[in-house]
């Protein structure tokens, strides 16, 4: 898009008149001249982040026009990220008093363990000022939502729990809510289910009020004939709690999800993945786990076609997803699917990251498609350094952002070290994006 600038400027005019004597005088008088300067072409675009979405997928808290790429968030709390550990940095951006101003909010969590995690600080920066730092109720959060829940024009947030990863069963957090207003916060505790939440979404399932929808990985385990559940808000302090269609099994290997109108029925679908690969049990397992990422068609109301879901292409060897996102990203009018992934096989112990074949590195892979069938259309691979490193980094998402303002959006590949000034293993690779080409191609481009 094009934006020109027009200055008024106030001129005096000089100008002649003869009076009765035939004799020439001048008479002063103001004027007012528009004039229309174009701006210099690094300026031309402007992107209206909150115009990429419309529709239902605003109602989602996939629709975030306040994403930023670039923060460095260790930098905000003055702290030395470790080079690895469950300790990290969850954030999100959001507009938590008002003014159109990103602000956004961090989780620090996590300890030196899987099995001493301990809760950490939720810390909230507002207009670039750290605001407040709040006590995290969760031992762990792994995934944190905004959206404006009490339709107050402020935006609020999910955070979704996991909770430490020992005992039998694991004994999971519970889901928190914090309701954000110009002058402070109130953080509650949602539903009634503690579990490992690894993702979960916001939505408007029906009617116009959001829900959350919980997804804990092993409530297989708890609740073998149970399904997902959802939270849909009431008011402040009442959310009812509802079944969905989805069964507990199903989501059993689901770590990350998105809500989103794929088909463009006005109903929203969801998006789930987590680990790409099928595992021995699951043959003999009590119900059919679909490991594979997959969308299940929303019918509204919380029910989705579990018996129908759209399966998307796999990558061998990369099988970890970190991260959903949907976008136009080429503006041809139909949306592509951006998956973010890390190394991943069947077999390998979890716990520990392994060079280049378990959480180390990421890609991206982008898909076309239609309402039933998607297609992978482009892969974004990292820069050499990153397999070379050894620097088992596995939790990266991406922002879709117009880094050189030319128009084009382009893909950032974030993560709380990736652009944190004090991790310096990544000091080559600081400012790290994929800079989209009028060719269609992405080429990696470092901002300065
Ligand atoms: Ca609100
Ligand atoms: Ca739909
Ligand atoms: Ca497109
Ligand atoms: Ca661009």
């Amino acid at each position: 898009m094009r934006i020109n600038k027009y200055i008024i400027l106030s001129l005096l005019i000089i100008g002649c008149q003869k009076d009765d004597l035939d004799e020439v005088v001048l008479l002063p008088c103001e004027c007012e001249l528009i004039v229309e300067i174009q701006t210099p072409s690094e300026d031309l675009c402007d992107t209206n982040y909150s115009n990429l979405a419309s529709g239902v997928n605003k109602n989602t808290s996939h629709f975030q026009p306040m994403n930023r790429p670039f923060v460095d968030y260790a930098e905000a709390l003055n702290i030395d990220l470790p080079q690895y550990s469950p300790f990290v940095l969850w954030t999100q951006f959001g507009n938590f008093n008002g003014n159109n101003e990103p602000d956004y909010i961090i989780a620090a969590a996590g300890g030196t363990s899987w099995e001493t995690t301990e809760p950490g600080e939720l810390i909230v920066v507002i207009d670039g000022v750290v605001s407040y730092s709040i006590p995290n109720i969760q031992t762990f959060t792994r995934k944190i939502s905004i959206y404006d829940i009490n339709s107050d024009g402020i935006d609020d947030v999910v955070l979704f729990g996991a909770g430490p990863e020992f005992g039998d069963p694991w004994p999971g957090d519970e889901n928190v809510v914090i309701y954000m207003s110009p002058g402070g916060y109130e953080l509650v505790e949602v539903g009634n289910i503690s579990g490992f939440h690894h993702s979960g979404a916001v939505g408007v399932l029906s009617g116009n009020t959001p829900s959350i929808l919980e997804l804990d990985m092993h409530a297989f385990q708890k609740r073998p004939d149970g399904f997902v559940k959802i939270l849909t808000y009431q008011s402040d302090n009442n959310w009812v709690e509802e079944d969905t269609n989805i069964p507990t099994h199903h989501i059993a290997r689901s770590g990350q999800s998105e809500f989103y109108d794929f088909d463009g029925d006005g109903v929203l679908d969801i998006i789930l993945g987590g680990h790409e690969w099928e595992e021995s049990w699951m043959s003999n397992s009590l119900g059919p786990v679909q490991w594979r990422n997959h969308i299940l068609r929303g019918l509204g109301g919380g029910q989705f076609d579990v018996d129908n879901p759209i399966l998307l292409p796999i990558i061998p060897n990369w099988g970890v997803i970190t991260d959903f996102d949907i976008y136009d990203i080429d503006r041809d009018g139909s949306v592509e699917i951006i998956i973010t992934r890390t190394t991943g096989i069947d077999g390998i112990d979890a716990s520990m990251p392994n060079d280049n074949i378990y959480y180390d590195g990421y890609m991206v892979q982008i898909l076309k498609g239609n309402a039933n069938s998607w297609n992978e259309w482009k892969r974004l691979e990292q820069p050499e350094i990153m397999t070379t490193g050894n620097l088992h980094h596995p939790w990266f998402k991406s922002i879709v952002y117009d880094v050189n303002g030319d128009c084009m959006l382009d893909i950032v590949p974030e993560s709380d070290k990736l652009n944190a000034q004090s991790f310096t293993n990544f000091n080559a690779i600081r400012g790290l994006y994929y800079e989209q080409q009028q060719n269609g191609e992405f080429e990696i481009k470092y901002k300065q």
